[in-house]
């Protein structure tokens, strides 16, 4: 009995050390791709990701996560996560038919993501990714709405923001709300919401709002928008928002997240007093880069 036990206890130790030594690299080898991620990135390119994207064609550049909901679920926003925590952060009257996908509109292929609020009172349905932006190195974040009908927004209507965390707090830093103009068009408006001082050196604590002119949100067509974040805890990030490849603003030398925190981003349907209410909003191909995707 003890020669059929001896090579057990032999192989038994080192199977241990060998599965504790990848867990040990894999985490290091994360942590230590994002530090001084600010400094190598002193304008708006970024190196290649630490980690290879999970598909990528050369007409799409260096993706390294990506949704196009055509697995007919909200499975790709969990990829490469422990677990789902915090993914879907739904709030008010947020309405996710089954999966949260449907096949009523689509930019790609057959499914889009379907986000339904009623705003009478505040609501929102969020979804998160926040593997890649927890990293803090610079990325490209984009994805594709459509919105059925002309909406007009009583009080806000968030539907792409970066937050915060730290210790527990969640504090929203910079958002894309969509406002109506003076002809009740739709408009994309960058909005700084940052709940510490910012964004730039030696600004109060101020819900800043920086319209534009330039383009309009179209009504039952795809639109693309995408944002340059460049992250900072102190006043030398930069962010760079595009409509359908037209920028709408560039500021550089602001803050972006808590000192010491962790960044995240989501796309959502998150507002109050919408007309027509309930509202719907589809979103498709999602997707972070370290290169621009544009339209
Ligand atoms: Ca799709």
């Amino acid at each position: 009995m003890s020669r059929i036990f001896q090579p057990c206890l032999l192989i038994l130790p080192l199977v241990m050390l060998v599965l504790a030594g990848c867990s040990v690299n894999a985490q290091d080898g994360r942590r230590s791709s994002n530090r001084n991620a600010d400094n190598r990135n002193k304008e708006a390119t970024v190196q290649p990701a630490a980690k290879p994207g999970i598909e990528r064609t050369p007409s799409q550049g260096p993706i390294v996560w990506q949704a196009d909901l055509e697995t007919g679920d909200l499975s790709e926003w969990r990829l490469d996560m422990k677990d789902s925590i915090g993914t879907e952060v739904d709030s008010g009257k947020c309405s996710r038919d089954g999966t949260g996908v449907t096949t009523e509109q689509a930019h790609s292929g057959a499914h889009s993501m379907k986000l339904v609020i009623n705003s009478q009172k505040t609501a929102g349905c969020r979804q998160f990714r926040k593997l890649e932006p927890a990293s803090g190195q610079s990325y490209y974040y984009s994805a594709w709405f459509f919105i059925p009908e002309h909406v007009q927004v009583g009080v806000f209507w968030n539907i792409f923001q970066f937050k915060s965390n730290i210790k527990g707090k969640s504090g929203l830093f910079w958002k894309l709300e969509v406002r109506n103009n003076e002809a009740g068009d739709m408009m994309i408006v960058p909005v700084w919401k940052g709940p510490i001082p910012g964004p730039h050196e030696g600004d109060g604590v101020d819900n800043i709002l920086y319209p534009q002119t330039k383009t309009i949100v179209p009504v039952a067509k795809w639109f693309h928008l995408e944002v340059f974040l460049k992250q900072s805890e102190n006043f030398d990030g930069q962010i760079i928002v595009w409509q359908d490849g037209i920028e709408l603003l560039n500021m550089q030398n602001v803050r972006t997240k808590y000192p010491g925190g962790i960044q995240n981003w989501s796309v959502n349907n998150y507002g109050n007093q919408l007309t027509p209410n309930p509202t719907t909003l589809y979103i498709d191909d999602v997707a972070i880069s370290t290169q621009r995707i544009g339209p």
